[in-house]
This record gives C-alpha cells, structure tokens and sequence, in this order.
C-alpha cells in the first residue's frame, strides 16, 4: 500500500533530499512550504510536478496551519525537518528560533496527541550543536549535552520533548542526532558552502577580493546529506522508537576544508600568521582567504566528532561519500553552475 509522508522544511537541502528519496520509494509526498516573497522552491523545483508530491503552505509558527495539514493528510510518517537553522544568526533572533525549533516541535507533537494519531511514526532533526561544549570525545547517544547557542538550547527542548511523549504516551518519535551533513544544496551561508561557492567564482570568474572565513580552528565531522536522509527514513521502519546518531566518525578543522577544496582546484594554500591575522595565499602568491572576526560566535563549538556504530549495527546505516568525494561533488557543482570553465592550476 502507498504509505504517505508529512514534511516540514520540504523546501531546505534535506528536504529537498528526503522528499526525492520517499518519491523514489513510492511514497506519496506532502510537503509543507513556507510563504516567502521572493523564490524559496529552487531546491525543489525539479520534482515539484511529480504525480506523488504535494506542496501545501504552512509554517511551525503557525499552529493552525500544521494542524489542517495534518488532519487532512492523516500522514502514515511525519518528518519534521523546518528550523531556523544558521546557529550564527540564532543569536541575532533567539526568540524566532526558540518559537520554530523549540515550539514548533511541541505543535506538532500536540496535534498527534490532539487527533489520537500514534499510529502516526515521527522524526525529529535533532543535531550534534546539542552536544556544544563537548564531555566526551567521540560522541555518542549517551555523551551529556551541553548546548552553546540559542539553536542548541532550542533543539535540547525539541529533544526532549521527542523523549517525554515517548515515554507518556503511545508514541512512535525518534530522534536523529546529526552531525554536519553538506551537498551542493547546501544554504550559501554554512562554511563548506561558502567555501565551494566563493573559491568557484574566484577560479571561473576571476573574482577578485579574498573569501572572509570566521574560525578556522573549529573542527566539524561533515558527511553527505544523501546518505543521512536514508537514516532519518530507517528510523522510521524500525519496530521501536530511539534516538540515533549519524555520523562519520572523522572530523576535520575548516582550514583542512579549504586546503582539500584547493586540492580539487589543482592549487595549493599556504598559511600565515595566526588568529585574525591569518592569511591564505594561493600558489601564485595572491591573498585568497583572510580572516574576518565579524564571523566568530559568541559562544563556539570547538569540536563535533560523532560515533556512529550505534545507527550502523541497528539500522544498517551505511555511508557512500568519503570527506573527499562529498567536497569534490560540491565544488564540482558550483564550478558548473558558472557555466565556464575553471582556470585550473595543474
Ligand atoms: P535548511 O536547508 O536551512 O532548511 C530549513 C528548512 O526549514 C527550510 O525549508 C525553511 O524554509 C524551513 N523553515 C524555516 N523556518 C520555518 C518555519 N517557521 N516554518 C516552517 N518551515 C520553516 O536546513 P537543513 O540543512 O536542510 O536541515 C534540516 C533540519 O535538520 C533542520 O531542522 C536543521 O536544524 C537540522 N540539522 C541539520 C544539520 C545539517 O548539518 N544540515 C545537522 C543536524 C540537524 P525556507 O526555505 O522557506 O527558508
Ligand atoms: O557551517 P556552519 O555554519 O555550521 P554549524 O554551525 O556547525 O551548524 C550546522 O551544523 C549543525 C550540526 O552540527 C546543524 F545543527 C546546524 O543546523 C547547521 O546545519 O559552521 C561550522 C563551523 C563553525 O565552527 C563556524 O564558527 O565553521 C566555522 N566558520 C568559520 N568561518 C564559519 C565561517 N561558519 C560560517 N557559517 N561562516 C564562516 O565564514
């Protein structure tokens, strides 16, 4: 039988990923969209047609509007992946992200209790800011949290939340922990992204001025969002509930990100001076990247390592990228999306 699935943040880079993935499986997809003023479909344009897809308008503020969904589309399995999700500017809107990330969770577990619904599975996107000043290294589902930005503080309430309806009613709700997961979908303002996009311009386009990076000394354990998607799902098809988390049990500091990004190029990076006054110059000598302290957070996540033995015996979660191969794709992408080619130093 065709089973039916409810997603918020249809529209972001898993969103766009998951809805394929359940599309591709047979699933009939209705996914929740947000009103905007200028376009927020590019990442799901290329199935927003498909026979099996069903964009409806709503929002996790909007309490109304995730109810009407969900009574009208009684979904077999809820994704719940809409955040305000940039843990940088959580601290210039703690309220807004406190409201979605927090609350909105708490909305649509209300609506599943209010309609009796626990045949109804649900997936939670919850994060590995939870762990932020980290206990243990590497992080498991039983590593203590210690969130440090008002995302982290509000995914710990989604968090939780997921748990206490588990443990309070007849409840099927996971918890995905996730790691950093990137792919050329990637929101323009996450550092991989950033990094792939403005080093794209500078080589087919002649940009000019350096890419401004923050923190270089962070270090984040990035996978691909294609393979993380498939976890959120074999969450789902599990007999019991339970929080996983998915990673890839390697991490690796943003200025390794930028050197293998050069590496793709055919160029190298050579490092000089330390903290704000750091500089990256190119083999031919030119200023290419420099630091910019208006990209420091208040409050940093020095290192996010994930164990992710727990989802691989489980749920037989098996990656495809290797680190290489995910920014290999995603400069690639950004290279062709130019449409020139690259003067590569070879
Ligand atoms: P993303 O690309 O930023 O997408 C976020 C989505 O949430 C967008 O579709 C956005 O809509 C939607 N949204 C924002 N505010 C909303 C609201 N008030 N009501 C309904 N939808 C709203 O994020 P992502 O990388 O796909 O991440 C998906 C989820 O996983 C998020 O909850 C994120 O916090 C969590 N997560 C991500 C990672 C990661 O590394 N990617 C790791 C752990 C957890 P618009 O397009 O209209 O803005
Ligand atoms: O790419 P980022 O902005 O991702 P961050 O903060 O780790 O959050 C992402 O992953 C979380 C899972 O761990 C998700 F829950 C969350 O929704 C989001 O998807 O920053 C990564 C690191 C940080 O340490 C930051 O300080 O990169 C450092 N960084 C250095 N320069 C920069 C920059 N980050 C950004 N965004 N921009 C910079 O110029």
């Amino acid at each position: 039988m065709t089973k039916t699935a409810l997603l918020t943040g249809t529209t972001g880079q898993d969103g766009s990923y998951l809805s394929e993935f359940l599309l591709n499986k047979g699933y009939k997809v209705h996914g929740i969209v947000r009103r905007s003023s200028t376009p927020n479909k590019q990442n799901i344009s290329h199935f927003i047609d498909h026979k099996n897809f069903v964009p409806i308008y709503g929002d996790l503020t909007d309490g109304s509007s995730i109810l009407q969904a969900i009574q009208d589309v009684k979904p077999d399995e809820i994704y719940n992946l809409g955040a305000q999700s940039d843990v940088h500017i959580s601290f210039d809107i703690p309220i807004n992200t406190g409201n979605v990330n927090a609350l909105g969770v708490i909305r649509i577990l209300d609506c599943i209790k209010s309609l009796n619904m626990w045949d109804c599975k649900f997936y939670q996107a919850s994060t590995s800011e939870l762990f932020g000043k980290v206990r243990e290294t590497p992080q498991t589902e039983e590593t203590p949290f210690y969130p440090r930005s008002p995302y982290g503080v509000a995914k710990l309430y989604g968090y939780w939340a997921v748990k206490n309806y588990r443990e309070s009613y007849p409840f099927f709700g996971c918890n995905g922990i996730l790691f950093n997961h990137e792919s050329p979908l990637r929101g323009e303002n996450f550092v991989t992204r950033k990094v792939t996009k403005g080093l794209a311009e500078m080589y087919s386009m002649d940009r000019k001025e350096p890419l401004e990076l923050g923190n270089l000394d962070a270090k984040r354990d990035w996978g691909h969002a294609a393979d993380y998607v498939r976890g959120m799902w074999l969450m789902l098809q599990q007999k019991e509930a339970d929080d996983y988390i998915l990673a890839t049990g390697e991490t690796h500091s943003i200025r390794e990100m930028v050197e293998v990004c050069f590496d793709h190029l055919g160029d190298t990076i050579t490092w000089d001076g330390k903290g704000k006054n750091e500089k990256g110059y190119n083999g031919k000598g030119d200023l290419v990247i420099k630091v910019n302290p208006d990209f420091y957070r208040p409050a940093e996540v020095d290192l996010l390592l994930g164990d992710p033995s727990k989802a691989e015996k489980k749920l037989g979660w098996e990656r495809s990228y290797t680190f290489k191969t995910l920014i290999k794709e995603m400069i690639e992408t950004d290279i062709n999306n130019l449409f020139r080619k690259p003067h590569l130093y070879m």
